[in-house]
């Protein structure tokens, strides 16, 4: 029987996928992408995703899916046992779209000015404002996410989300020491994710 695809590597957006997968316990094959070699500009991964970017997730019946947030939300849906996404339709669940896709437009995209900041910018002289200004729009909207964080340690309190997963990511890619001193809320989701089993495992993974 066909079983679910992940394209993947390591310290890529398929981190939060990864995670997903092992907290919803789904048995799926993982095909390394090399992005240290450009192996996602090659011709096979190239007819997966034309855009040439991980993740990217084959279901079962051949259907691609790309973009970390409509990954998520696929797993969650097909999964409903997890908990990990709230029934489509419930307020909980606008809440969960409306965070994930914050953080998704906002905070991911500025993530990779940040790290390319040359691509971003016709001006080569441009680029370190391209990337300094890239930092200060992430630290913003982690700051406005921070405000409206309830009593914690998660988005929907004790009940881990596809949102915190995909949160608990993005904290691996900001100045942790700067997280920790402004955003205490995130820090401690960050953290409380960290100590489940299967994320740290996939922590392991991607950053040991
Ligand atoms: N909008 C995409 C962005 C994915 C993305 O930027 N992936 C990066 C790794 S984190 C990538 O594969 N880049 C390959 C490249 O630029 O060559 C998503 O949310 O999934």
């Amino acid at each position: 029987m066909a079983r679910y695809r992940l394209y993947g590597w390591r310290q890529t957006g398929s981190m939060a996928i990864e995670a997903a997968l092992a907290e919803a316990g789904v048995d799926h094959d993982f095909i390394p992408v090399s992005r240290a070699t450009d192996e996602t500009r090659g011709e096979t991964f190239t007819r997966i995703n034309p855009r040439q970017q991980l993740p990217a997730l084959v279901l079962p019946d051949g259907t691609v899916v790309t973009e970390g947030p409509a990954i998520l939300a696929h797993i969650g849906d097909a999964f409903p046992g997890t908990g990990l996404v709230p029934p489509g339709g419930s307020s909980a669940r606008a809440t969960l779209d409306r965070w994930t896709a914050f953080f998704h437009a906002n905070v991911y995209e500025a993530m990779l000015r940040e790290l390319r900041p040359a691509t971003y910018t016709d001006d080569p002289a441009g680029a370190t404002a391209v990337a300094s200004a890239a930092t200060a729009y992430v630290k913003r909207h982690f700051e406005i996410f921070e405000g409206q964080l309830g009593p914690g340690p998660y988005l929907f309190g004790e009940r881990l989300s596809s949102f915190d997963i995909y949160l608990w990511m993005l904290c691996h890619w900001v100045d942790r020491d700067w997280l920790a001193a402004t955003c205490p809320g995130i820090t401690r989701l960050c953290d409380a994710a960290s100590a489940r089993p299967a994320l740290a495992e996939v922590l392991r993974r991607h950053f040991g």
